[in-house]
């Protein structure tokens, strides 16, 4: 929606028109299809600075629903999942894209990374910004998945966004199609973003549904996400990477479920960490 501002009084248009980064929202028909999709877009003018996403499921852990993307571009974030290619899934679930969107940034540019292309059981890729940018968000997506790659990563740094993919771990069948894993990170001039903030935890534990949530400092609202698994090794599915509504903006959470393959055995222990990319003004 473009904003109409009176022309004779600029200085409030200017305020009224930069409120800040704000969310946006869009969610998938809820239904037990097999592959969902739901596109956020910014209004006309904003540019996409992060995305998140949610998957909603009546059994809260989406156990065999997998993140196969979370593909950012200027205008819009689209989120993706796909039910197992093992065990499908009966419930009904939706999913829901989140757009971080700002007026346009010096220096906005989106990177993307593709990993190799075959069917090895482990892959990763970073996207690195152009020198002298940093990075403010991150996406990724996953060509020819098939229900099958479970997403381990999304980590961003300073000037960079890597991510990871597992095939599920000791699968029989095991996947076999050709996959890739592409990274994306958004990145501007330094100007408007602090980096981003890591949520920390105490243990790792083994528990079916864990999530960790990270804090801007005061005054700064979240404008992207992210999320790390660890220990997961493929046995664990991303369920969600979302900031709260007002007054809770500032907090960044991520959540992870056992996923369909520890029908195969979950030993070991595991938990996610969050990562909240805080907006200055
Ligand atoms: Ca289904
Ligand atoms: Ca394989």
């Amino acid at each position: 929606m473009a904003l109409l501002l009176p022309a004779d009084n600029s200085e409030a248009a200017t305020q009224a028109s930069i409120p800040g980064v704000q969310k946006y929202k869009a969610t998938s028909t809820t239904d037990s299809t097999a592959s969902k999709v739901a596109t956020a877009t910014c209004p006309v003018g904003q540019q996409v600075v992060g995305a998140a996403f949610t998957i909603n499921s009546a059994m809260q852990t989406s156990r065999s629903v997998r993140l196969e993307g979370l593909l950012v571009s200027p205008q819009s974030v689209k989120a993706s999942a796909r039910e197992s290619w093992l065990s499908g899934d009966n419930d009904d679930w939706s999913i829901t894209a989140v757009a971080y969107c700002d007026d346009p940034l010096p220096g906005y540019v989106i990177v993307n990374a593709p990993s190799s292309a075959n069917s090895d059981h482990e892959k990763s890729t970073t996207a690195y910004c152009p020198a002298g940018k940093r990075a403010i968000g991150a996406g990724m997506s996953i060509s020819n998945g098939g229900g099958a790659i479970i997403v381990d990563e999304m980590i961003p740094s300073a000037d960079r966004v890597s991510v990871k993919g597992f095939e599920p771990y000791n699968a029989s069948p095991s996947y076999s199609a050709n996959w890739t894993m592409y990274a994306q990170a958004i990145c501007a001039d330094p100007l408007s973003t602090q980096g981003f903030v890591a949520s920390t935890y105490l243990a790792r534990d083994q528990k079916t549904l864990t999530s960790n949530v990270s804090v801007c400092p005061p005054g700064k609202t979240v404008m992207s996400t992210a999320f790390d698994l660890i220990g997961s090794l493929g046995r664990v599915n991303m369920t969600g990477s979302t900031s709260g509504d007002a007054p809770f903006n500032d907090e960044a959470t991520a959540v992870a479920a056992i996923s369909d393959s520890d029908l195969f055995g979950h030993s070991e222990t595991w938990t996610v960490v969050s990562y909240a990319g805080c907006a200055i003004r």
